[in-house]
């Protein structure tokens, strides 16, 4: 450290456990408020940088914001501090503290930041007795690949010392440039550089036309970080009527519910495209802003639909992808209904394992234009993150081209490709031993499942899925379970890297029929009783039902 600065060096001991899961670390908000413990995390992430950075950190900017919940100012704030201690060249800093996920990414990718801090838990609740979660970005905007969270996670548990820099009078609430040490600390409006990349992308003149001949749609923000983006470009730019947005205004405990945009939690939202009085198109995202909910009057589109729709549809209707798309991806989980459309449109499709870390690669590599997860993420290669707000412009845009309703889409998508009847139970709250020791087991009894019956079908094949990335050889195994049957439908189960307690267990059911006139939750119940009663969930953990099916 050059003596004339004034930075501390910190002595710390390890925090056990802050390893990073599916996307970023999260735990419950009062761990992460414990003396030192963002201190150690976040000065491991950039002794794991320091290494591989050409020159030393003056040379890069750090982007720093979160999704407005508990603690998110507090944690902004010290990072600032350990960014600058870390004499890092630039810091950015989102107005307010405020940053979406894939602002996030787009703000890395368009000022060329060496990679960003994300404070979020995402869907998961917000408050002191909530979640919280930090995420680390790279230089492509998108999460950081399992090679770095694992070197990230090994510093944490040797790490000894942090460096920390005062920065009095720092003022995050507007937008400016303030000094810290040796760091430039930037106060940026976080909506610019988002709203300027989905004005490239989208026909925005168009679509306002669009409002102006009269389509009505709401926006359910769920106080979570989306609200001013959605306003901004619906309300201000695109010209819906004032009110389109509802609970625009991002809350520390996103007013005590969920932030998770299904049908579950965004109940009231389902409640409001009821009717034939109700508006011609509906959405949500959550807390972080990179997930979404696609619902038309009396209709509701599942994750995996909408991911087939948009990249059917993309080429016609979205002016970004009007040259064609590379390849679609999707979670292995997610339904098979992308890989039809790949197949019409003549083009790959990739499977991966859940997370959007692993698109970022295939992107990079030209290899996929549009992704998808069947926990409500669609996203493109505009960034590296899933991206609400995005998809529902993508739907705007497809309504406005084809100027028929979401049920039409849906109809005529279905007509022409069959439908894929997908649900996703979770069961959460489960004894953390029990349930790894009950994945264990049906591991090893893969080989002898194959030619059983199974919800009156026949299991074709069972396994773990195993990703080996096509880009850089990296293999992912034990990415999920997964029952293939001989009439074509899957059952796929694996425990949340995401969750704070406890463990939950994601099991994805998928039905495939030319008949698209059905009911989801009956099309998949055998598939759904045949999981439980083959986890034996009741005699395990007196389950009987899922605690969420959506
Ligand atoms: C869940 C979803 C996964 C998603 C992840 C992060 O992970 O299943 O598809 O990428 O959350 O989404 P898991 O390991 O709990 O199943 V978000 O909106 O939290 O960034
Ligand atoms: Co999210």
């Amino acid at each position: 450290m050059q003596s004339e600065l004034n930075i501390s060096t910190i002595t710390v001991t390890p925090f056990a456990g802050q390893r990073p899961g599916t996307s970023g670390l999260r735990k419950k908000t009062r761990e992460f408020m414990q003396p030192g413990y963002i201190e150690t995390f976040v000065q491991s992430v950039f002794n794991a940088l320091r290494g591989s950075v050409e020159g030393d950190f003056s040379q890069h900017t750090l982007v720093v914001g979160g999704d407005g919940r508990y603690y998110n100012r507090e944690a902004v704030a010290k990072i600032v501090s350990i960014a600058a201690g870390n004499e890092f060249g630039r810091v950015l800093v989102g107005r307010g503290s405020l940053l979406s996920t894939p602002a996030m990414s787009a703000v890395i990718r368009r000022r060329n930041a060496l990679g960003g801090l994300i404070l979020s838990a995402s869907h998961n609740p917000g408050g002191i007795d909530e979640d919280f979660g930090i995420k680390y970005n790279i230089r492509n905007g998108g999460p950081a690949p399992e090679a770095v969270t694992e070197r990230i996670y090994e510093f944490t548990q040797k790490i000894n010392h942090y460096y920390w820099a005062e920065c009095p009078g720092l003022e995050l609430d507007k937008e400016g440039v303030h000094r810290c040490e040796a760091t430039e600390v930037e106060v940026i409006d976080p909506l610019a550089d988002y709203s300027a990349l989905m004005a490239e992308l989208f026909d925005f003149e168009a679509l306002r036309d669009f409002f102006k001949r009269g389509f009505r749609m709401t926006f359910d923000a769920m106080h979570g970080a989306t609200g001013p983006y959605a306003t901004h470009i619906l309300e201000n730019l695109l010209g819906a009527e004032r009110g389109t947005v509802t609970n625009g205004v991002p809350l520390p405990d996103f007013g005590g519910h969920h932030p998770d945009p299904n049908l579950v939690y965004a109940a009231d939202l389902v409640r409001r495209m009821s009717g034939d009085k109700s508006p011609d198109f509906g959405a949500a995202c959550d807390g972080d802003g990179d997930r979404n909910m696609v619902l038309g009057r009396d209709t509701f589109v599942s994750p995996g639909d909408s991911l087939a729709v948009i990249a059917e549809h993309a080429q016609q209707s979205i002016r970004g992808y009007c040259g064609g798309l590379a390849g679609i991806a999707r979670s292995m989980p997610t339904s098979t209904a992308a890989d039809r459309v790949a197949k019409a449109l003549g083009i790959p499709i990739y499977e991966t394992p859940t997370g959007w870390k692993f698109f970022g690669g295939l992107m990079d590599a030209g290899l996929c234009t549009i992704c998808g997860e069947e926990s409500f993420g669609t996203g493109s290669n505009h960034i590296r993150e899933k991206d609400g707000f995005w998809a529902v412009l993508c739907w705007i845009s497809i309504l406005c081209v084809t100027g028929k309703s979401v049920a039409e889409v849906m109809e005529e998508h279905w007509e022409r490709h069959g439908r894929s009847y997908f649900q996703r139970h979770d069961y959460e709250g489960l004894e953390l031993h029990s349930a790894t020791a009950m994945l264990t087991e049906v591991r090893e009894s893969l080989d002898s499942l194959a030619g059983n019956s199974f919800a009156g079908a026949r299991v074709a094949a069972a396994d773990d899925f195993t990703y080996t990335d096509p880009v850089d050889g990296g293999v992912t195994a034990k990415a999920g379970i997964r029952l293939l049957l001989d009439d074509g439908s899957r059952v796929v189960f694996r425990l949340s890297g995401t969750g704070t307690a406890g463990a939950t267990l994601r099991v994805y059911l998928e039905r495939f029929s030319k008949d698209y006139r059905q009911d989801t939750a009956a099309m998949v119940a055998p598939l759904a009783t045949g999981i439980r009663n083959l986890l034996k969930l009741q005699e395990r953990f007196g389950r009987t039902e899922p605690d969420v099916a959506t």
